[in-house]
């Protein structure tokens, strides 16, 4: 076969551009694009926790690169209860405020409780932004709707990660439904365009599981300098199947499952090669039966208490086991 080489260097571009953009489009997807998640899920404050939710909200974390300076945009996907994709109880009776906040209090590494990991905590540290409630509105029904503009400069600056953070707080004020949505982090109001070098983290990540027995589902906490162990903690697991810890250390680690309105919890213990990467959480479904509709909530803990952040595009990318001859060969570089 012939190949016309100009045309040969056009694909490998596209191939190339195609690569990079995935790259970056996974970066500000909430959930991430590695992640296989659905959706993320907060039910109403009248909610039962065994429907998979421990508190009624979820608090996420944007960070945004100082060397980006345009306006940018939180989009909410479904953000409404009702119609496609939530989880009724009874009627949909429930409403959901979101609010996006900027300004010092927001960072979550100098402001403990913005985090919102205790439950009595000042989460909402920082302005106020924004902010909207949602009950079942088919107007933004399976729809985006679009938090902003905002200005990176608004957001609490972070000198470690040279970045500005933002943060987005869903709670279940009233009912009893569950709210499933998702986020993007866009430079455009009515598209989905990804800023690079943005990223997206938690401390607490409540999600929904695919509905089929194939799907496995990813999340990849980081592991920072002078982490020892971890406690890993997940709740409402509905005993479906199994979750594995993977790293460029471990091929597959075995934790203990929750079950029904219970949490389960364990120490790993974490080897040098496993410092500054991400580990791969994975949440695989039992074969037997399909659970259906599994909500579940994840944390993590090091060895001083203090929590992991779970970031939507991976640090340092997935995570893939080096079989340990290499990692001797491939130690001394560091
Ligand atoms: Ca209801
Ligand atoms: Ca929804
Ligand atoms: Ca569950």
């Amino acid at each position: 076969m012939k190949v016309n080489k100009s045309k040969y260097k056009f694909l490998i571009l596209i191939v190339l551009l195609g690569f990079s953009f995935g790259s970056q489009a996974g970066a500000q997807a909430v959930p991430g694009k590695d992640e296989n998640i659905p959706f993320l899920v907060t039910f109403g404050k009248f909610g039962k926790t065994s429907w998979g939710d421990d508190d009624f909200r979820q608090i996420f974390f944007f960070s945004v690169l100082k060397d980006y300076t345009q306006p940018f945009y939180i989009r909410v996907f479904d953000p409404d209860c009702g119609g496609e994709n939530d989880e009724i109880q009874g009627d949909f009776n429930s409403k959901f405020l979101f609010s996006v906040y900027g300004g010092k209090g927001v960072d979550p590494d100098k402001y403990e409780e913005s985090r919102g990991l205790e439950k009595n905590s000042n989460f909402k540290g920082g302005n106020l932004l924004a902010s909207k409630v949602f009950g079942s509105e088919a107007k933004y029904d399976n729809k985006y709707y679009t938090f902003g503009p905002f200005n990176p400069s608004e957001g609490d600056f972070n000198e470690r990660w040279n970045s500005y953070i933002f943060k987005i707080v869903c709670e279940g004020i009233a009912g009893d439904d569950g709210n499933l949505y998702r986020y993007f982090l866009s430079k455009d109001p009515n598209k989905n365009i990804p800023i690079e070098g943005a990223n997206a983290f938690t401390y607490q990540y409540t999600f929904r599981m695919w509905n089929d027995f194939k799907s496995v589902a990813h999340i990849y906490p980081f592991v920072d300098t002078g982490v020892v162990f971890i406690k890993q903690s997940n709740f409402d697991w509905d005993k479906d199947g199994k979750i594995l810890v993977v790293s460029r250390y471990r091929q597959g680690i075995e934790v203990p499952i929750s079950n029904e309105d219970d949490w389960a919890s364990s120490n790993i213990s974490i080897e040098p090669a496993e410092i500054n990467s991400s580990l791969d959480f994975q949440f695989h479904k039992r074969q037997d039966e399909l659970v259906k509709n599994n909500n579940v909530v994840v944390t993590l803990k090091n060895q001083r208490g203090d929590a992991l952040k779970f970031y939507s595009s991976p640090i340092g990318g997935v995570p893939v086991y080096i079989p340990k001859t290499n990692i001797t060969k491939i130690a001394p570089k560091k």
